[in-house]
């Protein structure tokens, strides 16, 4: 039986210490702001645009919130982002996605002032990241880092296996395991034999975005398997990409969702909204 590694106890920790440095950097006048935007309705992203603006509320950020309907035009979005660009009171800005589809992801996130970009998907904070020398680093990746780091878990030297490839999860994971000394196999589709990949990992990773995919069967006696899935099951409740009932009996430790990763992903916004303030006063001072 594994140990269930829970998210909101560690995320009220790492909020609790985000609290303390806001308080401190009250003392010099600053106060780290955060806008969101989301354009369009989908009831989603709504809820998790929800929960970052209320995250910052619970640590003492300033927030805006933009909400924008879903026939917005691109120039218009782009202006919306240049004058927070300039704002100096707004230190991170995140665009929630995925935007409509008249909507180019890849223009948008380009026009994010690279220090202000919380979320990490700017070109030149990927490459930061790829050398190991970032700002920030991608929420959800720090996230699952940050649970390892408070359950003790050390990757250095562990058969580490990430299953999905995307841009915000999969690759950036892979190279955050690297960076922490695991040996790192990315898993995805196209891959012959996945369940013989998965029972190899010590430590296993999971972000498809198909509910119940991993099994018992494929895993370890005694892995670490960590849920970045999200997603509704045959009932409609949430569930992870990992089926926990199977899983829970023969691993070491395990995420649950929700109430795993979601937690974290939200209290990594928050840090790299601190650091972006913090950044900002750095080079007020020059
Ligand atoms: C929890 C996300 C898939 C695609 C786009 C707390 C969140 C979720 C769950 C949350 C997610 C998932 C977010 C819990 C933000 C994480 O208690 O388990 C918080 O709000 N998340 C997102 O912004 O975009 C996504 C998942």
């Amino acid at each position: 039986m594994a140990k269930i590694i829970d998210g909101k106890s560690i995320a009220q920790q790492v909020r609790g210490e985000i609290r303390a440095e806001v308080q401190k950097l009250e003392a010099e006048g600053v106060r780290p702001g955060l806008a969101v935007v989301i354009v369009g309705e989908d009831s989603a992203s709504k809820v998790y645009v929800r929960n970052k603006i209320k995250a910052c509320a619970e640590v003492g950020f300033y927030s805006e919130n933009y909400e924008l309907p879903e026939d917005t035009g691109e120039e218009e979005l782009l202006a919306l982002i240049e004058k927070l660009n300039g704002d100096p009171a707004i230190h991170g800005i995140l665009v929630q996605l995925p935007l409509p589809r008249h909507l180019d992801e890849h223009k948008v996130i380009a026009a994010i002032h690279p220090q202000k970009d919380v979320d990490a998907f700017h070109v030149q904070n990927v490459g930061k990241i790829m050398l190991g020398q970032y700002d920030f680093l991608p929420c959800t990746p720090a996230g699952v880092m940050k649970l390892l780091e408070y359950s003790g878990i050390d990757p250095a030297g562990k058969d580490c296996v990430v299953v999905g490839r995307s841009n915000i999860v999969g690759k950036p994971q892979a190279m955050l395991l690297l960076h922490a000394n695991g040996t790192v196999q990315i898993c995805h589709s196209r891959t012959r034999d996945l369940a013989q990949k998965t029972a190899a990992a010590d430590i296993l990773v999971v972000a498809i975005g198909k509910p119940k995919f991993i099994t018992g069967d494929m895993i370890r006696e005694g892995a670490v398997v960590i849920d970045v899935g999200m997603n509704r099951d045959e009932n409609g409740k949430l569930c992870g990409d990992v089926d926990f009932a199977s899983c829970f009996e023969k691993a070491s430790y395990i995420t649950p969702v929700p109430g795993g990763v979601g937690p974290m992903t939200i209290t990594m916004l928050l840090k790299n909204t601190l650091s972006a303030a913090k950044l900002s006063m750095k080079q007020d001072e020059k």
